[in-house]
């Protein structure tokens, strides 16, 4: 309860800062994209991670200010990453509430806008389990989203409630396959089965296949023979503050 009223202020208050991990394109290489993921740079407790705090504001109805939040800094700090010239997408994660919020696809047109931010360099990413609060207007909202030219993605796949008589309605544009399934691909031939069939099913639906946490080189390998598209996870790069990015795309340049 203590926590609630602090993180009321810490919207206010700047006290929230986004980290971004790389995503790359397991075929070539090359990174084109990056996930903004949030943290708290709470005065007393440290740096506090999604899990100690997003339950809370998914509870008490600050779901829509943080993603409104997140959003306008992942497109203000993306945005002088390509200013620098890096071709750069973002990927942001919406709140459960957003995806109730059929105004939701208006609102991201007029923050893109205002950032002269293109649409097509956005990408958001919502969990099975939010979509399955309430199928039909989630799909209403993610239709929305892809009016106004922005791609969305099916979040930690294979671990929720999707069945997949929704993801085929969804018409998401992408797949993340669920870390659970990718830690060790390379050793669990279930595993290895799942994600084989996930990419292969995303082809054919036409998504795009991204696997997360991916830590080692066996499991990127693995991947390149499945043919996943993309890769994110710590063997490729952590999630780091935005200044560090451009670091870190320079020395990889
Ligand atoms: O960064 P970390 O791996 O701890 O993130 C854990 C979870 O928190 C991930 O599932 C991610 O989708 C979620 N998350 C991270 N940043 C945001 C955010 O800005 N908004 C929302 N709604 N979820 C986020
Ligand atoms: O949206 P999502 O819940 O997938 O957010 C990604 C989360 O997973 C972040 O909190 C990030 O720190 C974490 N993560 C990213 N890469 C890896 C990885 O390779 N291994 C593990 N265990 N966690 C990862
Ligand atoms: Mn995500
Ligand atoms: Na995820």
């Amino acid at each position: 309860l203590e926590l609630l009223g602090e993180l009321r202020d810490a919207l206010a208050n700047d006290e929230l800062i986004l980290h971004y991990q790389p995503k790359a394109d397991i075929a070539t290489g090359e990174v084109h994209g990056v996930e903004a993921l949030v943290r708290w740079a709470h005065p007393r407790r440290g740096l506090l991670m999604p899990s100690d705090f997003l339950p809370l504001a998914d509870h008490s109805g600050l779901g829509r200010s943080l993603t409104a939040f997140v959003l306008d800094r992942a497109l203000v700090e993306i945005g002088q990453r390509r200013s620098e010239g890096f071709d750069l997408s973002v990927a942001v994660n919406l709140s459960p509430a957003d995806l109730l919020d059929l105004g939701l696809p208006s609102d991201v047109a007029r923050t893109l806008e205002r950032h002269a931010f293109p649409a097509s360099c956005l990408r958001l990413e919502v969990s099975e389990d939010a979509v399955m609060a309430d199928p039909e207007r989630s799909l209403e909202v993610l239709r929305g989203l892809r009016a106004i030219g922005v791609a969305t993605a099916l979040d930690d796949f294979g671990s929720g409630h999707v069945s997949l008589g929704h993801l085929k309605h969804l018409g998401v544009d992408e797949i993340k396959i669920d870390r659970s399934f990718v830690l060790r691909l390379a050793e669990d031939e279930r595993d290895a089965a799942i994600v084989h069939t996930t990419v292969d099913l995303g082809r054919r639906l036409g998504m795009k296949v991204v696997a997360e946490g991916v830590e080692t080189v066996e499991a990127w390998d693995a991947l390149a023979v499945l043919h996943c598209d993309e890769a994110q996870g710590f063997f490729l790069g952590r999630p780091m503050t935005a200044t560090a990015l451009a670091g870190w795309m320079r020395d990889r340049a």
